[in-house]
């Protein structure tokens, strides 16, 4: 335990101690273990954009074995999957690395303007799998968010009371905003607020971009001079409005870039006091020994 994870874990002070225990286990884990920040492996996007799509650029990566052999040996916080992809090979790590189970999944079969993922996971099963957390997709901005804030309200007080932590991934889409919109900073910022609101205690978001979509948000935007020009001045914002910093917001890496480009966006990113990054596609997509060596530079750069 560091000063700085036991700083972390006062902002959570209202939960049990189950709860506090695994985001303990989540923040003193891996190589970044005690700094106070995260790099998460998630690997849902078998389910979300399909098996090619995902694997095929790396083909040991269709694999379930695969993924928890990469998060161990780059020293990742957590392993984030769905319900199939994290029991299959499970018992063989049992205890090894933190399991985050995503509890809802959405499909790119049916194309939907206000998407609603399925429910496809219980806290049961998380229990059962020994996982630190759960994992919830919402879209703020969809015409079905309501259904999918009223299954968070459940879910997060069934997983808080078998003391579980929350893991929330907040995804503006719908068909209200425009595609540019769903990283726009206010709108981004927005979802970081709702999720916070609706009690997750690790908030996941994409890196935003300094568009803004709604006119009444511009006109505090500008009246205020908030600072958006670099992904510093943005990454703050959005922590700051996940309740003043007093939540843990980790960003998303997004779909498979050179080196190069992950690295420049991290270190925007930690610049503006990022608490890690949730990397999928830009570490499970390139060889293993790439993998290794980027998410351990991306490691490097959270450490500062
Ligand atoms: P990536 O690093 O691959 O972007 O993974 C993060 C993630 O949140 C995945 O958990 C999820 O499958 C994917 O992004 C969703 O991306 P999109 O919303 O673009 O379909």
């Amino acid at each position: 335990m560091t000063p700085r994870v036991k700083e972390i874990l006062s902002w959570y002070r209202s939960e049990n101690p189950g709860v506090l225990s695994n985001l303990r286990r989540l923040l003193c884990t891996g190589n970044l273990a005690g700094t106070g920040k995260l790099v998460i492996l998630p690997v849902d996007q078998g389910f979300e954009h399909g098996p090619a799509r995902s694997f095929a650029k790396n083909e040991p990566a269709y694999d379930p074995y695969y993924h928890f052999e990469l998060a161990l040996e780059a020293g990742c916080n957590a392993y984030a999957a769905p319900l199939g992809f994290l029991s299959a090979p499970a018992a063989d790590y049992a205890g090894q690395v933190p399991l985050i189970l995503k509890l809802n999944n959405s499909d790119s079969l049916w194309s939907d303007e206000n998407p609603c993922p399925a429910v496809t996971a219980s806290v049961q099963d998380a229990l059962q799998l020994g996982c630190a957390a759960v994992g919830y997709t919402i879209y703020p901005g969809s015409s079905e968010r309501n259904v999918m804030y009223e299954d968070l309200r459940e879910i997060t007080r069934e997983a808080k009371d078998a003391g579980l932590a929350v893991v929330v991934w907040a995804y503006p889409r719908g068909a209200q905003l425009s595609k540019e919109g769903e990283t726009a900073i206010d709108v981004v910022a927005y979802g970081a607020q709702i999720a916070a609101q609706l009690g997750a205690h690790i908030i996941k978001v994409k890196a935003p971009s300094a568009h803004i979509e709604q006119k009444e948000a511009k006109k505090v935007y500008e009246a205020q001079q908030i600072p958006l020009t670099t992904l510093a001045d943005r990454a703050r914002h959005v922590i700051q409005s996940a309740f003043n910093g007093r939540r843990i917001v980790i960003f998303s890496g997004g779909p498979a870039k050179g080196d190069a480009e992950v690295l420049e966006e991290i270190r925007g990113l930690a610049a503006g006091g990022s608490f890690g990054s949730i990397v999928g596609r830009n570490a499970f997509q390139r060889s293993k020994p790439d993998a290794l060596k980027l998410l351990a530079e991306i490691q490097q750069i959270f450490r500062g």
